[in-house]
């Protein structure tokens, strides 16, 4: 992983220069864009508020035809993650080798019923996955004006507020998936800036449009094309343009109470960022911080893509719930999209 770091480093080095240069847009203010106490000081689930149960019933009716799509990469060491992050490692702690060697030595070893155990450690960003909100922030407050303070290395979990335990029954309701690379012919130029416009164009090609408490699910053609690069490429790959959002997108997921939105990108948003280039990932810091709104990253869509252009229905049940861990700043996923 050191040359893609290297590579980065680099990049985003060479690009804060030239953003300093450059008076260009800037991140939106927290002023212009926030809803800190929208559901109390106290709040700590952000935009999953807009989910209720009213939306969910509603989103219950979507269920049509029974077909199901997982929306998750396979959990391995092949995926991309983000650098410095690496990839998912996954060990075999047990194994039938054990009790060929010796059963008595291997766990339970007298039982006729025996046994394979296994464990995985990896980024909890390191897959498809939820950004909690304690995840990203700017000054030293993250959403709802929690200090940083608050995320910490021990004690109760590592984000003694804002983890992502508190979305454990919830990133679950009425999916819209916007399908920009079908939209755009099914090509996107290398770092294509994904704006308003192009969501907005896409909706209205599609006849879906957006409602408070959505999941939205943005398609790129990203991660796809990962899996079919040449070891070279994936070494070069940080070093290039990323496809994303672009700031333009905030004030629309804010207008349009989107309660969570993800892709099949590594960050989501553009990098390098047309806006600040030196924050790596700005727009981060409008969605989770000042919105309260979740973010998806590494989502695998092809199949629900398929299926959506198929049948003209881009709106679907989604079960996007995180893992129950207590303190996360993040979580990986299997979205479960059911038609
Ligand atoms: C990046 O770090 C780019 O994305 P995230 O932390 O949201 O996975």
């Amino acid at each position: 992983m050191r040359a893609p770091v290297l590579a980065i480093s680099i990049l985003l080095g060479s690009l804060a220069l030239s953003a300093a240069a450059d008076s260009g847009p800037a991140l939106h203010p927290h002023e212009a864009v926030n809803r800190w106490g929208a559901w109390g000081p106290d709040d700590e689930r952000g935009a999953a508020n807009y989910i209720t149960p009213e939306t969910l019933v509603a989103a219950a009716a979507l269920i049509q035809s029974g077909k199901t799509f997982s929306l998750a990469i396979p959990l391995d060491e092949t995926g991309p993650v983000f650098p410095p992050r690496q990839p998912p490692h996954h060990t075999m702690t047990v194994t039938g080798a054990d009790y060929l060697a010796d059963p008595k030595a291997a766990p339970f070893g007298e039982s006729p019923i025996r046994f394979a155990d296994d464990y995985i450690y990896m980024p909890l960003q390191g897959s498809s996955q939820w950004d909690a909100l304690s995840h990203a922030w700017y000054g030293d407050t993250l959403y709802n004006g929690v200090p940083e303070s608050a995320i910490r290395s021990s004690g109760a979990g590592a984000a003694t507020k804002l983890g992502i335990e508190n979305v454990k029954d919830s990133l679950v309701g009425r999916g819209v998936l916007i399908d920009v690379l079908r939209h755009k012919g099914g090509s996107l130029p290398e770092g294509y800036p994904i704006t308003r416009a192009d969501l907005e164009a896409a909706l209205a090609a599609q006849k879906t449009e957006v409602r408070e408490g959505d999941i939205v699910v943005v398609r790129t053609g990203l991660v796809p094309a990962w899996y079919d690069f040449t070891p070279e490429q994936k070494a070069g790959f940080f070093a290039k343009p990323q496809t994303g959002i672009t700031s333009d997108v905030v004030p629309w997921v804010k207008e349009k109470k989107i309660a969570a939105i993800a892709a099949d990108t590594l960050a989501l948003e553009r990098v390098p960022s047309e806006i600040a280039p030196e924050m790596v990932v700005p727009l981060h810091g409008n969605l989770l911080r000042d919105l309260g709104v979740y973010i998806g990253e590494i989502w695998w869509l092809e199949e629900l893509a398929a299926d959506c252009a198929a049948d003209g229905r881009y709106e679907f049940f989604l079960a996007a719930q995180p893992l129950n861990i207590t303190g996360a700043v993040g979580s990986p996923v299997n979205p479960i999209a059911i038609k």
